[in-house]
C-alpha cells in the first residue's frame, strides 16, 4: 500500500488465464478501456502472442483508492512459456472460461499452472455467454475446481464440506450483452 496524504492507494496484479479464444483480451479491454493485443502480429491473426498490459484504477466502498495492474497472457499452447511468464508474481487471476466451449485443454493447463506457481485468489468469468448454456458450463467449472486451492479457501471459510460458487451477472462492461462471473 502507498499513502499519499491521506488518500491511501492499494496496488494489485491482475493475470488473465484460459484457453486459446475464450475471450481473455475482450474482457480486459471492456474491464480497462485498453486493447492488450499491441503487435501487428496480434492483430493480424486474432490471437494473442506475448504479454499485454492494462490497468484499472478503482475505488473502494470505504474511499480507498486501489490500482491494479493488469496482464494478459495468451492462451494457446504454443505461447504457454508466455503465459507462464506473466502469472508469475501475481495477486489475483481473471480465469476466463468461454460458455460456448466450456472446459477445454489449456483452461485446465492454466489452472494447473496457477497452482503450482501458488496463486491463491481467483475471479472466474463465464465468457460468451450470448453464445452457450451458461448453467451446464457453470457447473462443469464448478465440478473442476472443486478439488482446488480456490474451493479449499471457500470450504475452509464457510465451514462446509463441499464448496460453493455464486454465480451472478456482472455489469455490462462490453458490446456484448452481460458477463457472468461466478466466484
Ligand atoms: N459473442 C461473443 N464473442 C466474444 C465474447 N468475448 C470475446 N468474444 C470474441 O471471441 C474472439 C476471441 O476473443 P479474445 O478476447 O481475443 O480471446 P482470447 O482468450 O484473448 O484469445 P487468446 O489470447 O488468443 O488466447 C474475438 O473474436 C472476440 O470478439 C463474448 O462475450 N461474446
Ligand atoms: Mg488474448
Amino acid at each position: 500500500m502507498v499513502s499519499n496524504g491521506d488518500v491511501s492507494t492499494r496496488h494489485f496484479t491482475i493475470a488473465t488465464a484460459g484457453h486459446v479464444d475464450h475471450g481473455k483480451s475482450a474482457l480486459v479491454k471492456a474491464l480497462t478501456g485498453t486493447d492488450p493485443d499491441r503487435l501487428p502480429e496480434e492483430k493480424k491473426r486474432h490471437i494473442t502472442i506475448d504479454l499485454g498490459f492494462a490497468e484499472l484504477n478503482l475505488t473502494a466502498p470505504n474511499g480507498e483508492k486501489i490500482h491494479a495492474g493488469v496482464v494478459d497472457v495468451p492462451g494457446h499452447e504454443d505461447f504457454v512459456r508466455n503465459m507462464i511468464a506473466g502469472v508469475g508474481s501475481i495477486d489475483l487471476a481473471l480465469f476466463v472460461v468461454a460458455a460456448d466451449d466450456g472446459w477445454m485443454p489449456q483452461t485446465e493447463e492454466h489452472l494447473q499452472i496457477l497452482t503450482y506457481l501458488g496463486v491463491k485468489r481467483a475471479v472466474i468469468a463465464l465468457a460468451k455467454s450470448d453464445l452457450g448454456r451458461t448453467d451446464i458450463v457453470a457447473e462443469e467449472i464448478r465440478n473442476q475446481l472443486r478439488k482446488t486451492f480456490f474451493a479449499h479457501r471457500r470450504r475452509h471459510r464457510k465451514s462446509k464440506e463441499h464448496p460453493r460458487f455464486r454465480v451472478r451477472n456482472g455489469a455490462d462492461a462490453t458490446r456484448f450483452r452481460k458477463a457472468t462471473l461466478i466466484c
